[in-house]
């Protein structure tokens, strides 16, 4: 893949709420990766069925939706080698209790006794969801 792999980073609503915006591009710059696309967006149930359909049949889904769409949240598409895997490891753990420090997650992130893991970022797995995720929201 190299200097062609590309992800999708979200600031999710709750961290857009918050003005982490900056702080989340300061990180990705400092790490030294591109950013190609960026745009604030609001998700709606369709696109985040499409965003997560690999968790459409869980039982957090519907919390899920709720979650992601209480509000704008900022879209970055991110370039270079290993991206990817570079941003997972800045994300930090899905948990944001337990994300170490150092992660957007664990620096950022934490249980605010909601029923939803808010947890900062959203961050693609591999090159196949990448793809299609930017898809949905460029
Ligand atoms: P990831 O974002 O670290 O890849 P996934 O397991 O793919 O984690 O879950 C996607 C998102 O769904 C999580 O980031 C979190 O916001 C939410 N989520 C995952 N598991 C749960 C759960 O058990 N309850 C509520 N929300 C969840
Ligand atoms: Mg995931």
């Amino acid at each position: 893949m190299s200097q062609s792999e590309r992800t999708l980073v979200l600031v999710k609503p709750e961290a857009f709420k918050r003005g982490l915006t900056g702080e989340v591009i300061r990180r990705i710059e400092a790490k030294g990766y591109e950013l190609e696309a960026l745009a604030v967006v609001t998700a709606d149930e369709a696109k985040l069925r499409e965003h997560y359909a690999e968790h459409v049949h869980k039982h957090f889904f519907s919390d899920l939706v709720e979650y992601m769409s209480s509000g704008p949240m900022t879209a970055i598409v991110v370039r270079g080698e290993r991206c990817i895997e570079g941003m997972r490891v800045m994300a930090g753990s899905t948990d944001p209790t337990t994300a170490p420090a150092g992660t957007l997650r664990g620096d950022f992130g934490r249980d605010w006794g909601s029923n939803n893991i808010e947890n900062v970022v959203h961050c693609s797995d591999s090159p196949t969801s990448a793809e299609r995720e930017i898809k949905i929201w460029f």
